[in-house]
C-alpha cells in the first residue's frame, strides 16, 4: 500500500518509517524537521500544520494515511487545541479531498488516563482525560469517528500505550508497546479488511496489560513482545511513592495529584 505518515521524524515515525518499508508498504513521510537517521529520504521537510500545498501532495495516491504529528506530551489549552484537533482536522480534511480511504490515527491512553486502574479495561469505557494532552486526543477520536460517519473513511484510533525501546518503570510492565508491536498493530490497521470506525489499545502482549486487546486482535493484530521479559530488571531497583501514586489511574504520572 502507499502509504503516508504525518510525524514522520519522531520516535514512532521512524520506526513505522522503516518498519512498513520493510513490510513491503510504499512510505512517505512528512514533518516540520528532517528525521535523523536513513528515514530522510522519504520524508517531505514541511510545516504540516500551515502548508496545504505539502500536505495535498504528500497525501495524493496514498492508500492510508498514519497521523502521528503533533505534541506526544502535556502542553497548554491553546496548543493542545492546536496541535491534536486542528491538525488532525487538517489530515481529515486532506484525506477526503484526496480520496484516501483510510486514517490511522495515534490517540493515547490518556485519553481515558484518569479512571481508576482495574484488571481489564475496554475501549468502551468513558473518556476520562487526565490532561489537556487527553482531551485533545478525545476530541480528535471524535473527529475521526465524524469523518468516518460523514465521509465513509476508515478509521483506526490506536490509545498507544508507553512507546519504548524497552520497559523503563513499573507501570510500563502494563503498558508497554515494543517498536516491533508499533509495526504489527499498524500494518494491521492497514491490511483489515472490515476497519469501518475502531478504537484499539496499542500495547504489546504484556502479561500485566490492563488494556483489552480484542478489538485489536479482531484487526488482525497479533503482539509478540511481553514486558514481563525485563520485570526482574524493573523490579530489582526498589519502587518509589511515585510508583505507588501512579498506579492508581491508568494514566499514571498524568494523573498525578
Ligand atoms: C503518551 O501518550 C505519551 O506520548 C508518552 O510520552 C508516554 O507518556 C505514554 O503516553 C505513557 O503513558 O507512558
Amino acid at each position: 500500500m502507499r502509504v503516508t505518515i504525518t510525524g514522520a521524524a519522531g520516535r514512532i515515525g521512524r520506526c513505522l518509517t522503516a518498519g512498513l518499508t520493510d513490510t513491503g508498504h510504499d512510505v512517505r513521510g512528512i514533518d516540520a524537521v528532517e528525521p535523523a537517521d536513513d528515514a530522510a529520504g522519504q520524508c517531505v521537510v514541511a510545516d504540516l500544520g500551515r502548508d496545504d500545498a505539502a500536505l495535498a501532495d504528500v497525501v495524493a495516491g496514498a492508500d492510508a494515511i498514519v497521523h502521528l504529528a503533533a505534541i506526544a506530551s502535556e502542553s497548554t489549552f491553546a496548543e493542545a487545541l492546536d496541535t491534536h484537533l486542528r491538525l488532525t482536522h487538517r489530515v481529515l480534511e486532506a484525506a477526503v479531498a484526496a480520496g484516501v480511504p483510510r486514517v490511522v490515527y495515534a490517540s493515547s491512553n490518556h485519553a481515558v488516563g484518569f479512571t481508576p486502574r482495574a484488571p481489564i479495561v475496554g475501549v468502551d469505557t468513558p473518556i476520562r482525560p487526565d490532561s489537556f494532552y487527553g482531551v485533545g486526543k478525545a476530541a480528535a477520536e471524535a473527529l475521526c469517528s465524524l469523518y468516518h460517519d460523514r465521509h465513509g473513511v476508515a478509521v483506526a484510533c490506536l490509545r498507544i500505550g508507553s512507546f519504548r525501546p524497552r520497559p523503563d518503570s513499573r507501570r510500563a510492565l502494563s503498558t508497554w508497546l515494543s517498536p516491533g508491536d508499533a509495526v504489527r498493530l499498524v500494518d494491521a490497521c492497514l491490511r483489515a479488511p472490515d476497519l469501518g470506525f475502531a478504537i484499539v489499545y496499542g500495547i504489546s502482549a504484556n502479561t500485566r496489560g490492563w488494556w483489552d486487546l480484542t478489538t485489536a486482535r479482531a484487526l488482525g493484530y497479533d503482539p509478540v513482545d511481553d514486558a514481563e521479559s525485563f520485570a526482574a530488571d524493573i523490579e530489582a531497583v526498589p519502587a518509589t511513592d511515585d510508583d505507588e501514586v501512579d498506579g492508581r489511574y491508568l494514566g499514571g504520572s498524568f494523573a498525578r495529584p
